[in-house]
């Protein structure tokens, strides 16, 4: 179950922007992060069962805090998804990895109907931003997703934007780390037109909880194997 718990923007003018912040155990990022968050836009925190206050700090700096009990990137994502109003919805990690304001440009690309999904491909900026294992592995995605899909991405990064709408209509099914890749599966066999923009990447803020661990990393390569094997007709 997911609930709004508290708003900032509920003035007459809704946001034209919403920016989806999957949050688990972050409030050391936050600040960071929610203060970079373009003028106008509205930050949509997504708190995926935080016990560090995150929250009250996202509360506290003006966010909207959306609570999902169910734990998974992909579940925290489309609990965002789901919670947003406005016409286009942003993506963006909530570890001060991701600048939000790097969004502007891939905004303004959904906007003036250029691209209907605008991925960011991380570029690492200081020691220990990406680690190998995990570039590798990217790597090796891609080169998967070329062969599923034809397209030629270099990043699956979870910095993207598209328009509300339609992202819902792709109907994505899955809530853990298989959601980033099953969104690009699904818009590239709708035929929407992907876009990718190149965004610095930086040493995260706080506990690594995926790329960093064998957990994580082992849990999100058999999420990812399931998208990619999963066949066209099947959500067609
Ligand atoms: N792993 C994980 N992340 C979640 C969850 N819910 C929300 N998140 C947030 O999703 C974003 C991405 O997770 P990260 O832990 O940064 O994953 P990553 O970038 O692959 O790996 P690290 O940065 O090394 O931890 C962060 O903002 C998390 O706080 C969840 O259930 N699991
Ligand atoms: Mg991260």
């Amino acid at each position: 179950m997911s609930g709004v718990t508290s708003s900032s923007a509920s003035g007459p003018d809704p946001a034209p922007v919403d920016v989806v912040l999957p949050c688990l155990d972050e409030a050391e990022a936050l600040p960071w992060v929610l203060e970079r968050i373009p003028q106008g836009w509205r930050a949509l925190v997504v708190d995926n069962g935080s016990t560090d206050g995150s929250a009250a700090v996202a509360r506290a700096l003006g966010a909207t805090v959306v609570r999902e009990e169910r734990r998974g990137f992909g579940a925290a994502c489309h609990a965002g998804l789901t919670a947003a109003t406005a016409e286009v919805v942003c993506f963006c990690d909530c570890d001060a990895s991701l600048d939000p304001s790097d969004l502007v440009p891939f905004v303004d690309r959904v906007r003036s109907g250029e691209a209907d999904l605008v991925l960011g491909r991380r570029r690492p900026r200081g020691r220990g931003a990406w680690p190998a294992h995990a570039r590798a592995g990217n790597l090796a995605l891609s080169r998967l997703l070329r062969r599923r899909t034809g397209l030629r991405l270099h990043d699956l990064g979870p910095l993207r934007a598209a328009r509300r709408e339609p992202l819902l209509a792709l109907g994505l099914t899955d809530r853990r780390s298989g959601y980033p890749l099953q969104m690009v599966v699904r818009a590239a066999d709708a035929g929407w037109r992907i876009a990718e923009y190149d965004v610095p990447y930086r040493p995260r803020t706080g506990a690594s909880k995926v790329t960093g661990t064998w957990r994580g990393t082992w849990q999100a390569v058999r999420d990812m194997s399931r998208v990619l094997s999963e066949r066209e007709e099947a959500h067609a």
